[in-house]
Formats: structure tokens, sequence, C-alpha cells
């Protein structure tokens, strides 16, 4: 390979996450957004800021852990609980990721979760309250929320 063919790779290979998208994991740019908003309204709201983005998926493991880290990290900025992009709007009882392309390979309920107490919890969140775990819940409670988008190199 020559200088010139390196130099035109170099900027895929350590391609950095675009501002205000501050976090970094694999192939994935994240961002905290600390407004308080309804489900829907906050993956709306993570696709104005990157035409890909959208929610937080937590595939595996391996992302729940940087994910969580940073948040603990983080705290003392934050309220507690944030929004996933998971969701069984469509079939209930059937978690998604975004409106159900991709069904849970991984997951991370807290015991006892998904429990859809009331018959009125189709949106997944994650907090503190649950260590990190998640729960479902209405999605028309207001929490902050973790943004995610893929980088397509
Ligand atoms: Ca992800
Ligand atoms: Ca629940």
């Amino acid at each position: 390979m020559d200088v010139k063919t390196l130099l035109l790779l170099l900027p895929v290979v350590y391609s950095a996450c675009p501002s205000p998208w501050n976090m970094e994991f694999q192939s994935s740019c994240y961002m905290i957004v600390t407004e308080m908003k309804p489900w829907a309204e906050a993956d709306r709201n993570c696709g104005l800021h990157h035409p890909d983005g959208h929610l937080v998926k937590i595939e595996t493991a391996e992302e729940q852990t940087f994910l969580t880290n940073y948040v603990k990290a983080h705290q003392a900025h934050l309220a507690g609980e944030l929004w996933t992009d998971g969701t069984d709007v469509e079939v209930p009882r059937e978690f998604v990721w975004d409106y159900g392309y991709d069904h849970f390979v991984y997951a991370n309920w807290k015991h006892g979760e998904p429990n859809n107490q009331g018959g009125h919890e189709h949106c997944v969140e994650y907090g503190k309250s649950y260590n990190y775990q998640w729960n479902d819940i209405p999605c028309n409670n207001h929490y902050q929320s973790i943004c995610e988008f893929e980088k397509t190199v």
C-alpha cells in the first residue's frame, strides 16, 4: 500500500463521532439527551441530530457495560432513568428494537421484568433505580435518553 492510499483510508478507519455525539464504542456514536421527553419524542429527537439517529439499542453485554460505565461516571448530571429504543407497541409482549425489525438477542431485564404493570408498559427504560437493568414502563413517561447511530464505513 502506498502512502497516498494509506492517507485516503485514515479518515475512514479513525472517523471520530461528530459533535454533539460524544461517545464512541465499536461502530456506534452516542449522545445523552438531558431534556426529559416521552419515548416517541425522544426517538424523533435523536433523528434531528443525525439522519441515522435513534434511541439506543443495547445489543450486546459489551455495549451494556460500556454505556453503564459512562452513565455511572456522569450520573451526577442525570435524573436516573434513560430511554432505550426497545418497545413492544407493535406486538404486545414481543420486545424489539426499532419498531419491530430486530428482536432482542441480548437482553438485561431486571428480575420480574418486563411485567407490563397495569397493562400500559410498552417502552424500555434503563437506569440507576434498577441498577442499570431494564424495565418496561409507560411510553408517555418523561425521561432523559441515550441516542445512537451506527457509522457506515
Ligand atoms: Ca447498539
Ligand atoms: Ca415494568
